[in-house]
């Protein structure tokens, strides 16, 4: 397949992963770089658990589960059913097979290994050709403030079902972290075709990216267009918290907001056909298919992103 050269990729969640794939499929492997969200870690059973990194191996290697989104498919859940039964904690979901990765990276952490080595090794055995990395291998961790104070990332999202109201986000230790080395290599390439912030949710997969230091001025200085991917559609998000978070952030609930959190990072904003007249200022807005339902879906929206960005480089 022809490329346009590399291809630089921001995920986070569920819809950041479906994206990925897309690039993925349209993308010579050496020519795509995705960068991982880990603001969603946390330790949790004795555990180090990546969610983000997860979610893309899982979705590359066509592991993930269908149904969750999350996690593995053809899953079993003994260990789940039998740490209940002994009154540990079960809020958070842990298949089995899922719980050997877990329990490896958490060994190799202890080792002392990256958590950038670990994830090009776990992904080489799920058979992934492209470059997966996390956004840092210093710890970064989501906090959210709601009316009744702070609460860890996981906490809010899955033991809460993100049913507190969100004031505020924090990125503890996001100042303190070192940027993962191989995107800063890449924004400095010159074969770097285009960034592309995949329609994750912003505040919770994409800004702890950007919150650590000298990705923002990297971004804003790379040759190449930063396009990001709108997470919205006609007002509504299509999974997670999203809009939720928006409308609590005193942020109307549109592809425009989005855009504006994003500020003078976007050259280019996808955004879906429904929301086509969104009045982006800066960055130019191009309207797609954004659901992605299908493998197809998934790839045409890839082409899209890939055809802005050709179009934003002449
Ligand atoms: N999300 C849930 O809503 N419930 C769970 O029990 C759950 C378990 C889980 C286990 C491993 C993993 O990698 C992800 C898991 N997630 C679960 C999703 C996770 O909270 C989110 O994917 C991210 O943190 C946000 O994108």
């Amino acid at each position: 397949m022809s490329s346009p050269g590399l291809v630089v990729a921001l995920s986070g969640g569920i819809g950041g992963a479906k994206l990925v794939l897309g690039l993925s499929r349209v993308l010579p492997p050496e020519d795509l770089l995705v960068v991982a969200n880990t603001g969603d870690d946390f330790e949790h059973l004795g555990l180090s658990i990546s969610p983000d990194i997860d979610t893309v191996a899982y979705t590359l290697s066509g592991l993930a589960n269908p149904e969750l989104g999350w996690g593995r498919r053809d899953e079993t859940w003994s260990f789940m059913e039998t740490l209940g039964a002994l009154g540990g904690e079960t809020w958070f979901r842990l298949g089995d097979r899922d719980l050997a990765l877990h329990v490896e990276r958490t060994r190799r952490l202890r080792a002392g290994d990256s958590l950038t080595a670990i994830t090009a090794d776990v992904c080489a055995r799920l058979g992934i050709a492209c470059r997966v990395v996390p956004m840092s291998d210093d710890p970064v961790r989501t906090r959210v403030r709601s009316e009744t104070g702070w609460i860890d990332f996981q906490d809010y999202f899955v033991r809460q079902q993100c049913a507190p109201v969100v004031r505020e986000l924090a990125f503890a230790g996001a100042e303190a972290a070192r940027p993962q080395p191989a995107l800063m290599a890449a924004l400095s390439d010159p074969r770097l075709a285009a960034v592309v912030i995949c329609p994750s949710n912003p505040f919770i997969s994409v800004e702890p990216i950007l919150a650590i230091p000298g990705v923002r001025a990297a971004l804003l200085a790379c040759a190449a267009p930063v396009i990001g991917v709108s997470p919205i559609i006609g007002g509504r998000a299509v999974k997670g918290p999203t809009a939720k978070m928006l409308a609590e952030l005193g942020l109307e609930v549109s592809a425009a907001s989005v855009a504006w959190r994003y500020g003078d990072l976007l050259d280019g904003y996808i955004v879906d056909h429904a929301d086509a007249d969104a009045p982006a200022q800066g960055p130019r807005v191009f309207a797609a298919e954004t659901l992605m339902t299908t493998l197809a879906d998934r790839e045409a929206l890839a082409r899209a992103v890939l055809d802005a960005a050709a179009t934003l480089r002449e």
